[in-house]
């Protein structure tokens, strides 16, 4: 463990950030850098998963000493139960967010949703099919109307199966429901998670471990899922659009707003705000050339694909915005905003701004956003942001140059419009250059940063080698930030550093190698991206046999542990870039890392080396192409593959 205080450098790769921390050095700021060199020597029984505080004759820790707690319960049983809450903390966070987004939706189609509408008819008609409503004749609303029901349904469903488990391949259905964790109801996943995890409920680990996979599906073919497709119905599904990254997309001489959160109400109303004739005079008599609206995390992702907004910065950064010394406001919502904000702002003019009553800290500004009012409160906000334009203090503020082009926007919807053409647009061609071995196959890269480790450093270290070696990659939340920010999301940078075979294909489509599919809960995206290649044919019957695997190199998050388990559970192999807090179990490690193949198809796998981990994956999907048959030998003899699916089925 290192006892010096790291440099800068040895922090972030990119070097706004790089140069925004030796500002906080110089100006004596803490952040998250600096309060995990405090942390060093993390407590060990909480690393190792082996400390049960669930009640009150303990805490317990498990030590050679003392093998059991005092109720009995040993490692497995309580690293099982750490880590069931871990996802039932994840699944209850994306899912909530749907919750929030249905009962917009609802309120939206009942004519009580103020400013919101609903915005994509063609996403709700689809979603609509998808669930078998009956259209003809119908309007929008009265459509949007059941669907919302079947929506607050599946948080509520008692001893049904989620509906959303069938927009999933019928093989994959098959599977989970013989081993037992198809979920039934969102909300009561949560719960019963709960009470199973309870003192002297559920004791067998690998019981405990098959209700985490339980639950995560709920998340991953439930609350996920939906959060997207009301997403895309209320604000419109994304298309591909041009942006920028990094903190060099704050204005000099600009109000700059930062939005930071996951839930995309408030940042829709003020992407719409921002543009406001008034309020850009607004700006200009405060003496600003106008409004700059930012984002960090998944709030900017949200506003990035349907808006183009740029994205400031992701997980890490968001501190670093502040220092600037350049943010009027930043605007919090829920998840990931860290509680330092305030302390860090008060070294400067901005204004931290609470605006949801389930999310307060102290020393923000709470300013409840109303859905009735959205736009005027979006435009209070935003006044008030100009008010305190004439705080910024020039001699504090630094804006680092660095700021990356890019192309986001690719919804399952944009892809397969690129792929095939408006009017045949499927996933054939990706599936062919599959099947060729242009592509080797489909690497999902999601998750967080975390301080443990340089910042982006793994995630764009993987990301390249990957693209090098023939693999499209599909990217959400911080992880997509970083590859912003490295400026690889452009179709031009598939010419420079993407493999021949990876460039070819995204040449002739006019893609980026490396695809930004939006935010935390639009890890949904990336499951119906893999459905749909199912679906395609040529590629197996369930997503295990699909050459893809999933990565969260840089993870920090609960929800984070809940995507992983859904993926494993949908049958992807998924590498972590550090281990689960589960080290104190070989039990537990056994059951994630090598007894869930045999369950689901895919399991866990960790590797602390983004190359090593490139080595596995490589690996991977080449055992995934020689079992479907399309390793070199069948490349050559592409249609033999079809018809041995069809003889298969
Ligand atoms: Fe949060 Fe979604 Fe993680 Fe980023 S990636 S740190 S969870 S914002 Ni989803
Ligand atoms: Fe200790 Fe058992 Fe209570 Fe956990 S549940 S704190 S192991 S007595």
């Amino acid at each position: 463990m290192p006892t010096q205080p790291k440099k800068p450098q040895d922090r972030a790769w990119d070097s706004a950030s790089v140069e925004i921390l030796k500002k906080a050095e110089q100006e004596c700021i803490d952040t998250c850098f600096t309060r995990m060199d405090l942390q060093q020597n993390q407590c060990a029984f909480g690393k190792n998963g082996v400390c049960c505080r669930i009640c009150h004759m303990g805490p317990c820790r498990i030590t050679k000493k003392s093998p059991r707690g005092v109720c009995g319960a040993d490692a497995d049983t309580i690293v099982a139960r750490n880590f069931l809450r871990e996802v039932v903390g994840g699944t209850a966070a994306h899912s909530d967010h749907g919750r929030h987004l249905v009962l917009l939706l609802k309120k939206a189609a009942e004519g009580n949703g103020g400013d919101y509408q609903i915005k994509d008819e063609k996403a709700l008609r689809y979603a609509a099919r998808l669930y078998k409503l009956e259209e003809n004749g119908r309007t929008k609303e009265e459509l949007a109307l059941e669907l919302a029901d079947i929506f607050l349904d599946e948080f509520t469903k008692q001893e049904e199966n989620l509906d959303t488990l069938t927009l999933s391949p019928v093989k994959q259905q098959n599977i989970w429901r013989n081993q037992g964790v198809d979920p039934k109801g969102i909300d009561r996943m949560v719960v019963e998670s709960m009470h199973r995890t309870h003192m002297g409920v559920d004791h067998d680990y690998r019981n405990i471990l098959m209700q985490a996979f339980r639950t995560s599906l709920a998340d991953g073919w439930g609350g996920s899922r939906i959060a997207t497709m009301v997403s895309d119905i209320l604000f419109g599904t994304p298309s591909p659009v041009r942006s920028a990254a990094n903190l060099g997309v704050l204005g000099e001489k600009t109000v700059n707003i930062v939005v930071h959160g996951h839930e995309p109400e408030l940042s829709e109303m003020l992407a719409i705000a921002s543009q406001d004739p008034g309020i850009i005079d607004y700006a200009k008599k405060a003496g600003a050339e106008g409004v700059t609206l930012a984002g960090i995390c998944c709030t900017a992702n949200e506003i990035l694909m349907r808006h183009g907004i740029p994205i400031a910065g992701n997980f890490l950064q968001q501190e670093l915005a502040v220092i600037t010394g350049a943010v009027e406001m930043m605007l919090v919502d829920v998840q990931c905003c860290m509680p330092s904000l305030p302390e860090v702002a008060s070294a400067y003019h901005t204004e931290i701004v609470s605006t949801t009553d389930m999310a307060k800290t102290i020393g923000a500004t709470h300013m409840s956003f109303g859905v009735q009012k959205a736009l005027d409160s979006a435009k209070t906000m935003i006044k008030r942001a100009i008010d305190n334009f004439k705080n910024r203090d020039p001699n504090k503020v630094v804006i680092p140059k660095e700021n990356k082009q890019m192309v986001a926007g690719f919804s399952v919807d944009a892809i397969k419009y690129m792929l095939g053409g408006r009017f045949r647009a499927s996933f054939r061609p990706l599936n062919d250059a599959i099947i060729q071995g242009r592509i080797k196959g489909v690497v999902g890269i999601v998750g967080c940063n975390n301080p443990k480790t340089k910042l982006d450093s793994y995630i764009n270290t993987l990301t390249r080698e990957l693209i090098k070696n023939n693999v499209l990659v599909l990217k959400t939340g911080c992880a997509a930030i970083a590859s912003a920010k490295e400026g690889i999301l452009t179709p031009e940078a598939a010419l420079e550093m993407a493999g021949q075979g990876l460039r070819e294909v995204c040449e002739a489509v006019g893609i980026p190698p490396v695809l930004h599919m939006g935010s935390c809960v639009d890890n949904s995206r990336i499951l119906e991206a893999g459905t749909e290649i199912v679906l395609e044919g040529g590629l197996g019957d369930d997503l295990s046999q699909i050459p893809a695997v999933g990565v969260a190199p840089e993870w920090m998050s609960e929800k984070a542990v809940a995507i992983g388990c859904y993926f494993v559970a949908s049958g992807i192999d998924v590498i972590l870039g550090h281990p689960f807090h589960i080290e104190g179990s070989e039990n537990v490690i056994k059951f994630l890392n090598e007894e869930t193949r045999d369950i689901f198809g895919g399991s866990f796998h960790v590797y602390e080396d983004p190359l090593e981990a490139v080595n596995k994956i490589m690996k991977l999907l080449s055992e995934d192409r020689k079992r479907l048959g399309i390793d070199k030998k069948a490349e050559r003899k592409l249609f033999d593959m079809k018809d041995r699916r069809e003889l298969d089925v």
